[in-house]
């Protein structure tokens, strides 16, 4: 039998402080949560591997911001060779669906997918998180059909209602967001990284095998 086929795919998760981006990242990479960690310090990102089927292995590597929120956008060389991301928002905190579209069209202005990907958006998948305290009585659920028509309007891909907490449609959402990574994949073959951007990604690796936090 042949070797599986590994891909490393680097996904951003954004949005606005104490949306939840480092709860869902330890959520989904330690199957952890704890109310009182103190945010990252340093460390920017978590890797967890899938075995996605018998022949292919998903290597994700999760950049949190880690504190960086606070400057509304972030540099060229975070978005630098990312192939997807999460957009995160708070449903008890409806400012941090306005930082939506900001977080949305600094990644669209930043990045995009290799040339031989055909250079367009990255795929993004928008996560309205903390649902476990809608279901408790704060904030509210979102409505469906304007969730629907947000992201047709701003090129989200997906979005899904979260809890890091409950650990509700993390899984999913990351299943989603992995397989259109995969369909373009599939379709156009693997991009040929610039070399800069493979040291990158491999050194990152290298160094964070552990995960983040
Ligand atoms: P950030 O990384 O986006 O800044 P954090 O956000 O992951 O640090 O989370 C901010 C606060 O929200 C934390 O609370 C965290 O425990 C809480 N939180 C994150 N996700 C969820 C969730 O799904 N449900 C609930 N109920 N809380 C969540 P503290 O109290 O530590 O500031
Ligand atoms: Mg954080």
């Amino acid at each position: 039998m042949s070797e599986p086929r590994e891909y490393l795919y680097k996904i951003l998760v954004v949005g606005d402080l104490g949306t939840g981006k480092t709860s869902i990242i330890r959520r989904y990479v330690h199957n952890i949560f704890s109310s009182n960690y103190k945010s990252t310090i340093g460390v920017d990102f978590a890797l967890k591997v899938i075995q996605w089927s018998p022949e292919i292995i998903v290597r994700l590597q999760l950049w949190d911001i880690a504190g960086q929120e606070r400057f509304g956008n972030m540099t060229r060389v975070y978005y630098k060779a990312a192939l997807g991301a999460f957009v995160v928002c708070d449903l008890t905190r409806q400012s941090t669906f306005e930082g939506v579209t900001k977080w949305k069209d600094d990644i669209d202005a930043k990045v995009s997918l290799p040339e031989a990907w055909g250079g367009g958006r990255i795929p993004v998948v928008l996560l309205a998180n903390k649902s476990d305290l809608v279901n408790d009585g704060h904030g509210q659920h979102v409505n469906p059909a304007e969730m629907d028509e947000l992201c047709e309007k701003h090129g989200f891909i997906k979005w899904f209602e979260t809890s890091a907490k409950d650990n509700t449609n993390i899984d999913e959402a990351a299943k989603f967001l992995i397989k259109s990574i995969l369909d373009i994949e599939e379709q156009h073959g693997s991009p040929d990284l610039e070399e800069d951007e493979r040291i990158q990604l491999e050194e990152s690796n290298a160094n964070n095998s552990g995960g983040c936090c």
